[in-house]
């Protein structure tokens, strides 16, 4: 059966939890149109974040690769436009490593664009009636490393030919304040968002604006 790998991060920064690793553990050993959907985590980590993630795309193959994190701050399931070349962090990792200003890969481009078709599953998602934008950064932490490394993975790596991914952003739960989303609506965000890209070839060219 083909796959898909879903990934989510350890918690970080003092949190209890992290929403993306519960729905990743939500969403694992699930079938969506015919595919296995695989859940793993990632430690919050640069560097050993994407030697987990280069692991995993060996031994699954998947078709499709969602990569999910945890943005405090924000209200809706974020879609990610963008990857930059950039670590600079606020705050340490979970392995006490703080890198400022740092590529993620030496001589890599400046950006790639994310191969998920953002602007259908917006549409999908908000005709759920789940809070969900494009967001334009996914900020320069570990889940814009991972997101570069993963889109630079897919474009230089011939082994991964013909897979596709990109990185979502979820929202804090309500036990961690506000904004937040509960968990089942993130889930279901998710496995909408899944679906979506499996069968969305090229995104909608629609502005978020009108999609709402
Ligand atoms: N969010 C962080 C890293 C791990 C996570 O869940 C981020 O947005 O970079």
């Amino acid at each position: 059966m083909p796959c898909v790998l879903v990934t989510g991060f350890d918690p970080f920064g003092g949190q209890p939890v992290n929403p993306s690793l519960q729905a990743v553990r939500s969403l694992h050993g699930s079938t969506v149109l015919g595919h296995q959907v695989i859940g793993a985590e990632l430690p919050t980590v640069f560097g050993q974040s994407m030697q987990v993630l280069r692991a995993l795309l060996r031994q699954h193959r998947p078709t499709l690769v969602l990569c999910t994190g945890q943005a405090g701050g924000r209200a809706a399931i974020s879609l990610e436009r963008v990857a930059i070349n950039v670590n600079d962090a606020r705050i340490p990792d979970n392995a006490g490593a703080q890198p400022v200003d740092t590529p993620v890969v030496e001589h890599g481009p400046a950006a790639y664009f994310t191969g998920l078709p953002v602007k259908a599953i917006l549409q999908a998602l908000l005709d759920a009636g789940i809070n969900a934008e494009v967001s334009q950064t996914a900020g320069t932490f570990v889940c814009n490393h991972v997101f570069y490394g993963l889109m630079h993975e897919l474009a230089s790596n011939p082994e991964c030919g013909g897979m596709r991914g990109g990185l979502v952003h979820v929202p804090w739960l309500p036990e961690q304040g506000q904004p937040s989303m509960r968990m089942a609506e993130v889930v279901a965000g998710l496995r909408i968002a899944i679906e979506c890209a499996l069968t969305t070839r090229h995104d909608i060219r629609k502005q978020a604006g009108a999609l709402n």
